[in-house]
């Protein structure tokens, strides 16, 4: 029976490991990257999966081992108040964390901070509700809440081979900006109003969902971002203008 149960934990833990190896080699990972800060975030991502990874082979390991071992009769030793294993087991992943903290310090600053980030107009506000994604261009005056504001929804269009900023912003409750195909996950918290940026270099039609569980319909809070050349970005404003001044005529 014992062996059947270290058998188990072997092929539990062989199994985990396999399906990491298997998901990449398969492309059941994460869509391309096509942010130009994308390979800075998936190397903290694999730092990240092989500490983790490593850590999880060790228990399944020891697991396995304590109970080839410990089941033995008489050998199975209760263990009290004991200093070192305990200082051991503090300090091991303190040391790992304050690592994983400085080492995506250079990261944090030039995505997060607002003075780091590049110095150019906010090129759209994403509005988050429940459950839709609306977007609203600050129009011809380049100033957001005036009367010439053009609003959209479902599909962001941004232009390729500059930095893009966004302005987060939420009706009701905490929604999450995740494009995978960018690495850019923002949580979008009522009352505050973060910025985003990004920058892709050439033409993609890329994915947008809400990774914040935000209600009964956070299933289909989805859109698209759609980066294109800065000639057929100017063209999309140019035609939502003409929607919006033509108070509806031109749809049908
Ligand atoms: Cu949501």
């Amino acid at each position: 029976m014992r062996l059947v149960t270290v058998l188990l934990i072997l092929l539990l833990g062989a199994a985990a490991v396999w399906s990491f190896a298997a998901a990449r080699a398969h492309g059941w990972w994460f869509p391309e990257n096509v942010s130009v800060f994308g390979a800075r975030i998936d190397a903290l991502f694999d730092l990240n999966l092989w500490i983790t990874g490593g850590v999880f082979v060790l228990v399944f390991a020891l697991l396995a081992w304590t109970v080839a071992r410990g089941a033995l009769p008489g050998r199975a030793r209760p263990v009290h108040g004991d200093l070192r294993l305990e200082l051991v087991w503090t300090l091991v992943p303190a040391a790992i964390f304050v690592g994983l903290a400085v080492a995506q310090l250079d990261e944090w600053r030039e995505l997060k901070y607002a003075g780091a980030r590049p110095h150019v107009a906010v090129t759209a506000r994403v509005v988050a509700s429940q459950f839709d994604w609306h977007f609203v261009y600050p129009g011809p005056d380049r100033r957001f809440d005036t009367l010439d504001d053009l609003e959209t929804t479902y599909e962001l269009v941004v232009p390729a081979g500059e930095p893009v900023v966004l302005q987060l912003v939420s009706r009701d409750v905490i929604h999450s900006f995740f494009v995978p195909g960018l690495r850019l996950k923002q949580d979008v918290v009522p009352g505050m109003r973060p910025e985003v940026w990004f920058e892709v270099r050439g033409p993609a039609d890329l994915e947008l969902v809400c990774a914040e569980l935000c209600g009964w319909g956070h299933y289909k809070m989805a859109g698209r971002v759609r980066v294109v050349p800065r000639a057929a970005f100017d063209a999309h404003l140019a035609a939502l203008e003409r929607a919006f001044r033509s108070n509806g005529k031109d749809e049908r």
